[in-house]
């Protein structure tokens, strides 16, 4: 077993304001670690957030910096004419010898950003409101980055999003069934199976490649504590090339429904109209200057698509035993598969009504 890794000794590094006086794990990330730090200066206290990126599943933590450098301070430029333009693009924390992350003694690499401050992340959207501010800000996103000047940001996980790989990827963890697990899971395979057909759609769809965020959970947007609006759009490892609806699939997946993505009573789990109506809306009034006809028209589908994409990957890893995804419970990963399984049923009821207001909303 490796050891688990120093965030005090990486704390060390940055140069943040005044002393250390606590560091403390923070947020329900599945991939990286997250710590909120915080420094005590003559005034009021300074906080900051220091993460360990996770090199099993960025295997170029080099990569991913560079494409964060990049995108951060284009984000940056465009929020300078902003109201409170300082809180509108994560920006990183230099180490004392001046680098944007530094690498460990274990070759561990850490990064740091200002902690934006009076706003927060939530694990299921609420309101209408929420939703078409999330889809709003993510959409901004998109549109800010399609001037990002060459060269093209790094692929920091090749194939993310390529739905078919994905599919192959579960076919192989069933054949193999390292951890005995492909008897109790068969309903889900099964699922899976009976959908394949879906996998291949939006790739041969001939759509644009843009930039895209590709982790568009509504927990990587903060939400202003007074006005509820939509600050800052986070979590930047996945930032590179993709398709628009990699995207808004993923908000589909994560704002319509009540539930949390690791519910074990499915009957709160349901695509809710109302909520998808406010992430078209919200999505349509920034992203709506540049998408184009073909990407309006599988708005839906892409929902329905990357919430059974990622019931897949969940589902592939507990057949593999629990390598890629943190789990904190027996079975967590195939809960979190049957809850996107169950919402991928719910879309597919609704799916018609879906299509027919994105075209009311599109003419
Ligand atoms: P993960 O990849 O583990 O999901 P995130 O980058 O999304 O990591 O960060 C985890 C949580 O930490 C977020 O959900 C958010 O609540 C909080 N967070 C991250 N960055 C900031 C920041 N700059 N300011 C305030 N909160 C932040
Ligand atoms: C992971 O790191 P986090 O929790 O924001 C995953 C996403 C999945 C998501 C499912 C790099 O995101 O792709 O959609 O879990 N990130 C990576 O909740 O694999
Ligand atoms: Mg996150």
């Amino acid at each position: 077993m490796s050891s688990p890794p120093d965030a005090r000794a990486a704390a060390s590094q940055f140069e943040f304001r005044g002393e250390v006086s606590a560091i403390v794990p923070h947020g329900n990330g599945h991939i990286n670690d997250t710590y909120l730090v915080t420094c005590q200066t003559q005034g009021a206290p300074v906080r900051y957030i220091l993460q360990h990126i996770n090199r099993h599943v960025f295997r170029d933590p080099v990569a991913v910096m560079q494409n964060v450098e990049r995108v951060t301070a284009h984000l940056a430029a465009q929020a300078t004419n902003q109201h409170d333009g300082e809180r509108r693009a994560l920006q990183l924390i230099p180490t004392h010898d001046g680098r944007d992350w530094q690498v460990d003694a274990q070759g561990e690499t850490w990064r740091a950003y200002r902690f934006i401050e009076n706003a927060r992340t939530y694990e299921t959207a609420t309101s209408t409101e929420q939703a078409f501010q999330a889809a709003r800000a993510f959409g901004r996103f998109q549109q800010q980055l399609s001037t990002l000047p060459p060269p093209r940001l790094h692929e920091t996980i090749p194939d993310f999003h390529n739905t078919p790989k994905r599919f192959a990827a579960l076919e192989a963890a069933i054949a193999a069934d390292v951890a005995g697990r492909a008897a109790v899971a068969k309903p889900e395979i099964d699922f899976a199976r009976a959908h394949e057909s879906i996998t291949g759609i939006l790739l041969d769809a001939g759509l644009p490649e843009r930039i895209t965020h590709n982790d568009t959970k509504f927990n990587n947007v903060l939400l202003d504590d007074k006005t509820g609006e939509a600050v800052c759009v986070i979590d930047l490892d996945t930032v590179m090339p993709g398709l628009a609806l990699y995207d808004f699939g993923d908000m589909v997946r994560t704002t319509t429904s009540p539930a949390a993505e690791d519910e074990q009573d499915l009957s709160k789990v349901a695509m809710q109209f109302p909520m998808f109506e406010a992430l078209v809306r919200g999505y349509l009034e920034s992203a709506g200057v540049f998408l184009t006809p073909a990407e309006r028209k599988y708005l839906a589908f892409s929902g329905k698509l990357i919430t059974f994409e990622i019931g897949i990957r969940f589902l592939t890893d507990y057949l593999a035993g629990d390598t890629y995804f943190k789990v904190h419970r027996e079975r967590h990963n195939l809960d979190r598969c049957r809850t996107q399984f169950k919402l991928v049923e719910s879309i597919e009821r609704q799916e018609e009504e879906m299509n027919r207001l994105v075209e009311s909303l599109t003419r």
